[in-house]
């Protein structure tokens, strides 16, 4: 097998039971979360919170910024990515679709903000909104003991800032 010389953040994302990874030391992040669903987006905070300290991270680098719903997120998480203050931003927000074209228009300016934020700031900017069909499937993946989709956003944070402070080192 070739030495190939590989960048990969998620290898240093995995600690071993029961003790705390070391990924988010020193990183500060910051979660936007939408006010809109609260039931579900606490349950993605709570599983983003929950992965920050799995991670090692300092609860005191973790800011949370609430905003009223998922259409809000984009200049939230643009402005703190702008600030030179975080290594990531975690947008969580959940959009579940009703009888009108609304879903669209909210999810789809949702995503395309967060991902034009990312872009233009050189920061990531983490899309961590549910688009779902009903509550149940909303309720399923924003469970941290489900499918944790709020851990899974903050793993996804630390895992690109690594790449991008590798990709900067001399
Ligand atoms: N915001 C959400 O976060 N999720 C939704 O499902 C939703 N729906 O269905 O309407 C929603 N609407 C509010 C929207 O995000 C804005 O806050 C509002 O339009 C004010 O700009």
């Amino acid at each position: 097998m070739p030495n190939y010389k590989i960048i990969d953040g998620a290898l240093r994302l995995r600690p071993r039971e029961g003790v705390a990874g070391t990924a988010a030391r020193d990183k500060r992040v910051a979660l936007v979360a939408a006010r809109f669903n609260s039931d579900i987006v606490d349950a993605l905070v709570v599983g983003a919170q929950a992965a920050w300290l799995r991670q090692g991270g300092d609860p005191g680098s973790l800011l949370l910024v609430r905003v009223p719903g998922a259409f809000e997120l984009p200049l939230a998480a643009r402005k703190l990515a702008a600030s030179g203050k975080f290594d990531a931003v975690v947008t969580l927000g959940c959009v579940i679709r009703g009888d009108t074209a609304h879903f669209d228009f909210v999810a789809g300016e949702a995503a395309r903000g967060i991902a034009e934020a990312a872009r233009d700031t050189g920061i990531p900017v983490i899309f961590g909104v549910l688009t779902t069909e009903n509550v149940e499937q909303a309720q399923e993946r924003a469970s941290p003991d489900r499918m944790d989709k709020g851990g899974e956003a903050l793993d996804a944070a630390l895992e690109m800032a690594l790449v991008l402070a590798e990709l900067a080192a001399p």
